[in-house]
């Protein structure tokens, strides 16, 4: 299936919640008050945010008049124009090697099966890859990431369970250095950004690689759900305090209505989405495309 394919299935259920709305409001709207009014609702449904919404529409309203636009196909086109230049602000991240990535995020949002779709992409981009299991937490997660592993016939660094998290990163390096490893991929256990003591711990993890690996790029990439919409956006300043957030991704995207989340993400944070995850099969992550995104939205 082509990449186009992919996001465009993934955004169906936000365009279906999107563009159902926006056409029948054009098939018989005037460009009045009432018709600006419920577009800001529409956009506010699909967790664009209350702000950007009412931003994007007053941009909207200003040119529609400026261009004269009448029809629904001009107005689409225009709106579609104004998201494009929300992101264009942002530079695309592009991961250099050798890369050290910390996949962080709280519990079930997606970070393990991520690591397994991430060890796959990079292979086809002829990369070596070594997965890191820092999720010491359970046991089930290190056999989680194991299965990921093997699935992809990919090498992994794992302790016992209860390990010190900053102890597995620490070989997971080692391991990386001894073998030419382009790519670390750190899991790390889920964690709620009231616990203060697996808050440092990330800390740790970010020191340890800090101290044994400073010639290696590092990202931390932040995962958040996109069924949770507007709530995933709280987990970023809570995790931003403790480490320093270089990107996020963004999951689960084929099950929501709430895809505009995206927009409110690279507008109110200015973090580059890197990623979206589309299913739970290795396949589903594909590298985000704002212009892509965003011509699939309605
Ligand atoms: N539909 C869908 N499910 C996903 C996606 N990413 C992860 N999941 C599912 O979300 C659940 C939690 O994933 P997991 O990787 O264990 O989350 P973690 O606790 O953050 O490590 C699993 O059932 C995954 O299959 C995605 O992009 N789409
Ligand atoms: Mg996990």
């Amino acid at each position: 299936m082509g990449i186009f394919k992919k996001i465009g299935n993934a955004l169906k259920k936000t365009r279906e919640a999107i563009a159902r709305r926006i056409d029948s409001l054009l098939s018989h709207g005037e460009l009045d008050d009432d018709f600006y009014d419920e577009l800001t609702d529409i956009l506010i449904s699909c967790d664009i945010g209350v702000r950007t919404s009412m931003d994007i529409v007053d941009n909207l309203r200003v040119r529609a008049r400026k261009n004269k636009l009448r029809n629904a196909d001009d107005v689409k086109k225009e709106l579609k124009e104004i998201l494009k230049e929300e992101f264009s602000s942002l530079e695309q991240l592009d991961i250099k090697y050798p890369a050290i990535i910390t996949i962080i995020g709280v519990n079930g949002v997606g970070k393990t099966t991520t690591i397994g779709k991430l060890a796959k992409y990079f292979k086809n981009e002829k990369k070596e890859v070594t997965l890191v299991a820092g999720d010491t937490f359970r046991a089930a997660a290190s056999n989680q990431l194991n299965e990921w592993a093997e699935r992809t016939k990919t090498r992994i660094i794992k302790h016992a369970e209860g390990a010190d998290a900053a102890a597995v990163v620490y070989d997971g390096i080692s391991s990386a250095k001894a073998k030419k490893t382009d790519v670390l991929l750190v899991d790390t256990a889920g964690r709620l950004h009231t616990k203060t003591n697996l808050m440092e711990e990330l800390k740790k993890i970010d020191k340890v690689i800090n101290r044994e690996y400073p010639e290696a790029n590092k990202y931390n990439f932040i995962v958040l759900d996109a069924t949770t919409g507007q709530n995933a956006l709280n987990q970023i300043n809570a995790f931003n305090e403790f480490v320093k957030l270089d990107g996020i991704i963004l999951t689960k995207l084929d099950g929501t209505a709430k895809g505009g989340v995206v927009v409110a993400i690279e507008k109110d944070y200015h973090l580059p989405v890197v990623f979206v995850g589309v299913g739970e099969t290795a396949d589903d992550l594909e590298k985000f495309d704002s212009e892509e995104f965003i011509e699939n939205l309605f």
